[in-house]
């Protein structure tokens, strides 16, 4: 489907529901922050509601504060707008408040998408659901404002890795180049995000470097980030998600893997990035998870040394 499909679907409904996925980063965030701001100025109702709070680094855009964990009373939506998120596992809890016969805009760039809505736009060629956000700006003819040009900008940003990975086109430019145009700072922003680590989690990155591994031929690299060392450097969740970065940015690496024991009940969340040659959501994918080629996770059952004996194989064999 296209943006003019999904403009016609937001147009036939007044009320919403606005979710994107569990341990939201910048775009999830971003795009919902966006989409509400849109819906807003269309003069439509709506609710978000999101499994996992905003992670801390995120709360500065405006709209964030009415993100919520419960569901108000008495709010009956048309329809619910799913942002980022590739299946409805991964809106987590909000799975409660959607029943069998809601009808479901589903808006997302992971090329994974199993298009679980009655409307499906899914756009594996965006950089990020933000750039499909300013896409529905563009379609309903409303001007970007000051708040909306703040979340896609952070919602670009950060799925780009700062414009640097393979999804940055030159509409990704040139879209940000307008929202610069109306007043977004790129230094302010990428400072806000990338600038604020704690000594904590800084702690955390040293103990997790100090787990890397390389195969022989060095195309794979691997790092692992245990319960103790979050304890014994008291470092947050949200403080191991750039380490993975670490593993990729060595000369010759394909594949980067990060192993997490952060999972629920004895899950092991694993993550991995590649540099192009390997499709590492196919990889994610043998594990039942999935993402984009270039980024990808799953959440494997079993201890540490198992996951990654297991995870290794088939990445090597991937290579191979
Ligand atoms: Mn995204």
């Amino acid at each position: 489907m296209s943006v003019r499909t999904i403009k016609q679907a937001i147009k036939r409904f007044n009320k919403f529901l606005i979710t994107s996925h569990i341990n939201p980063e910048g775009d999830a965030i971003g795009s919902q922050a966006a989409m509400a701001c849109l819906l807003r100025k269309l003069g439509k109702k709506f609710v978000m509601l999101d499994d996992s709070p905003v992670p801390k680094l995120l709360r500065f855009m405006r709209g964030t504060e009415d993100i919520s964990k419960e569901m108000p009373h008495n709010f009956n939506y048309q329809a619910v707008i799913i942002m980022d998120s590739p299946d409805l596992a991964r809106i987590g809890r909000v799975n409660d408040y959607i029943k069998k016969d809601s009808v479901i805009i589903n808006i997302d760039h992971h090329i994974s998408n199993v298009n679980f809505g009655k409307y499906n736009w899914v756009e594996p060629d965006y950089s990020s659901t933000g750039e499909m956000v300013y896409d529905l700006f563009k379609a309903f003819k409303v001007k970007i404002g000051m708040d909306e040009a703040v979340a896609l900008y952070a919602a670009i940003m950060t799925d780009t890795g700062s414009f640097r990975y393979s999804n940055t086109s030159s509409k990704t430019h040139r879209i940000t180049a307008e929202l610069i145009d109306i007043g977004v700072k790129p230094y302010e922003m990428h400072s806000r995000i990338y600038e604020t680590s704690s000594i904590q989690d800084t702690n955390l990155l040293g103990e997790a470097l100090q787990t890397m591994k390389i195969t022989d031929d060095g195309k794979i690299a691997w790092l692992w980030v245990t319960k103790e060392m979050l304890k014994k450097t008291n470092a947050s969740l949200e403080g191991t998600e750039g380490i993975i970065n670490f593993g990729r940015s060595i000369g010759g690496v394909e594949i980067a893997v990060l192993f997490r024991e952060t999972g629920t009940k004895d899950r092991v969340k694993v993550s991995f990035r590649s540099k192009g040659a390997v499709d590492v959501n196919k990889l994610a994918g043998d594990f039942g998870g999935g993402g984009h080629p270039a980024a990808s996770g799953c959440s494997v059952l079993g201890k540490i040394e198992e996951v990654e004996k297991k995870v290794l194989e088939k990445a090597k064999e991937m290579l191979s």
